[in-house]
């Protein structure tokens, strides 16, 4: 690849940056500017659920706003952001202010090099901006992907990642609940998928967490057990499956 389709490339052009937002009226326009100053080619994706001025203001800023009224939840929305993009890498991050956006960048390069899914971990060292439980919990989350899933990685839950489109198309996650970031984690890699992590920068929050605590543990155990690395017929099904559309045998 010569160095003007990499320098295009990191203008995004071939990027969707997906965010949901619940109630992010103040953080917005602060995280949408930051992503046009680092990549300005790319497609910006708000699926919103809130009751304030966010879906206002992303519209003014050209995001492709999709509203999602009530609120379904975490991963309802964040499955209709994956499938909106409509870009070959669907890059994801909160709408809080609180990931580096300099670092899609390097997001860009990773999946340039091949990788199906690159993954931003919060956790080289405990982050200032993470209070103590959570940075334990996820730490703990990352131990059980190892012994349940037989996967490596240090932050199941991150928000920033990339994604290769063709892998949320092909890939068969269950959107219900809190914890899609730890299934689109563990299952590609436990099915061979090419994965990378890279650790990043976190900020402290503008406006409320929308966290909650237990249904995401409760959700994330869950999620790990359907991709556990001992005997799992669910597992054992979804790959032939992929396989097979791979090789062409199944449209
Ligand atoms: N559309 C939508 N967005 C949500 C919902 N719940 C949380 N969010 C957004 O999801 C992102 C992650 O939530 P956040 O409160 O930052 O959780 P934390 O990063 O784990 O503390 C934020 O951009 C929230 O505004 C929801 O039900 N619907
Ligand atoms: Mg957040």
């Amino acid at each position: 690849m010569n160095d003007k389709t990499t320098d295009l490339q990191l203008t995004g052009q071939s990027s969707s940056v997906v965010m949901i937002s619940l109630n992010e009226e103040r953080a917005i326009a602060r995280v949408v500017n930051d992503i046009r100053r680092v990549v300005p080619d790319a497609e910006i994706v708000v699926v919103d659920s809130s009751s304030d001025r966010t879906a206002e203001i992303a519209t003014e800023l050209g995001c492709v706003v999709v509203k999602q009224f009530p609120p379904k939840g975490y991963g309802m929305a964040m499955d209709k952001a994956l499938t909106t993009a409509s870009r070959d890498i669907v890059i994801t991050l909160d709408c809080d202010d609180t990931y580096p956006v300099e670092s899609i960048h390097e997001l860009i390069r990773k999946m340039n090099e091949g990788y199906d899914l690159v993954s931003g971990s919060r956790l080289g060292h405990r982050p200032d901006a993470m209070p103590f439980p959570n940075y334990l919990a996820n730490m703990l989350f990352g131990i059980l992907a190892g012994a349940i899933c037989g996967v490596r990685s240090t932050d199941v839950h991150t928000g920033m990642r990339a994604y290769r489109k063709s892998l949320i198309k092909s890939f068969p996650y269950k959107p219900e609940g809190p914890a899609l970031p730890v299934e689109l984690q563990v299952g590609p890699a436990a099915l061979g998928f090419k994965c990378y992590e890279f650790f990043i920068d976190y900020k402290p929050r503008i406006g409320e967490s929308k966290l909650e605590k237990w249904s995401s543990t409760v959700w994330t155990i869950k999620r790990l057990w359907r991709w556990r690395f001992f005997f799992n017929p669910e597992k054992a099904t979804v790959k032939k499956q992929l396989a097979a559309q791979l090789t062409g045998a199944v449209k």
